[in-house]
């Protein structure tokens, strides 16, 4: 019986069906989908924090204004992305406790600090640049709350690289100083930003069975692929030079080819041996502690308005 379950759902995707929340689904696409949204939303939350840091300092109040803004954006994509790992069965409350204890994973790249305001215009044009990347598929992929909640996230996230590259464009375009300080902040962004497409697929544990279910379009090294080849023009032509020297352009292919990824330094942040994992959690346990009382208050005002209807 299961196997004509299986198969039948197979083909559902295999005709570009879109899988909704009351339909069956096999326990361990449900599962990866949990996984993959409920990192998705820990990531939005998480990569709040490195550009809170900035709002208070943003060098104008055009920049403020346009920083607060985008890191709002952030939270609601948290909130959407939560939303839709909600109807696969997982509550808001367990996936809060995975993220606060540590268990559940978030996007490496927000375990590296960001030190000066170069670095909001990297994590602007390279995170939200990889993130677009990897996330523009996912609009078509195949469970449809994770489906829907991209499209709207897409067109956010591209307002955001483009906030990022004007913000670098402009230190480029500016005195020495800041365009050394762009350059210094590029060869520290560049090659965390690559990772964030995830291990090499000949090492990816998800790639073949998420590929087949749909959830993914493209393998992990297509992507990182896709975003170099989008990514070291738009970083030549402000007159950057990116801390890979084999970086070159392959005219037979008509890619850029690169160079070798430290895979090991990858794998020390998932471990939790980052520069700023254990900054982010303890932020993200005191950031959950100091809200309690608006938990407490919306619950008490739910009740108070429940007990009203009912008089
Ligand atoms: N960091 O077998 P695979 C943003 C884990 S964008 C941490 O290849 P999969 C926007 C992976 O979970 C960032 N962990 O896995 C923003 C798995 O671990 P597990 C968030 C990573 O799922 C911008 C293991 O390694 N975007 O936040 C990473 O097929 C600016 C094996 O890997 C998404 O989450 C990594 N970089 O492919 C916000 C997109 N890479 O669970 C604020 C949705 C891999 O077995 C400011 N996610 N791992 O223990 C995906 O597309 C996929 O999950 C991948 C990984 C591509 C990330």
């Amino acid at each position: 019986v299961d196997e004509v379950r299986d198969g039948r759902f197979q083909a559902r995707i295999d005709r570009d069906e879109k899988i909704e929340p009351n339909d069956w689904m096999p326990e361990k696409y449900r599962r990866t989908l949990i996984r993959q949204i409920s990192q998705h939303a820990h990531s939005e939350i998480i990569g709040m924090l490195p550009e809170g840091n900035w709002i208070t300092r943003a060098p104008s109040l055009k920049r403020k204004a346009a920083l607060l803004a985008k890191v709002q954006d952030e939270g609601g994509h948290g909130l959407y992305l939560y939303s839709a790992a909600e109807t696969l069965g997982i509550s808001r409350e367990e996936m809060n406790e995975q993220l606060n204890t540590g268990k559940a994973r978030y996007s490496s790249i927000f375990n590296y600090p960001t030190l000066t305001w170069a670095d909001i215009g990297m994590v602007g044009w390279l995170v939200d640049g990889a993130a677009i990347m990897n996330q523009i598929p996912l609009c078509r992929t195949s469970y449809g709350p994770y489906a829907r909640a991209m499209v709207r996230i897409c067109k956010e996230e591209s307002f955001h690289q483009r906030q990022g590259y004007e913000i670098v464009m402009t230190l480029a375009r500016g005195t020495a100083d800041q365009k050394a300080m762009a350059q210094d902040a590029l060869n520290r962004w560049w090659w965390p930003a690559l990772m964030m497409f995830g291990p090499p697929d000949a090492e990816s544990l998800h790639t073949d069975q998420n590929m087949a279910w749909r959830i993914k379009r493209f393998s992990n090294d297509e992507l990182r692929q896709k975003f170099i080849d989008a990514t070291v023009p738009q970083g030549h032509f402000l007159g950057l030079e990116f801390p890979d020297k084999d970086l070159a352009f392959d005219e037979a292919t008509g890619h850029w080819r690169f160079g070798a990824i430290d895979w090991d330094e990858f794998k020390r942040v998932l471990a939790g041996e980052g520069p700023c994992n254990r900054q982010r959690l303890a932020q993200r346990n005191r950031s959950h502690e100091a809200g309690a009382w608006v938990r407490e208050a919306a619950l008490a005002h739910a009740k108070k308005r429940a007990a009203r209807r009912l008089a």
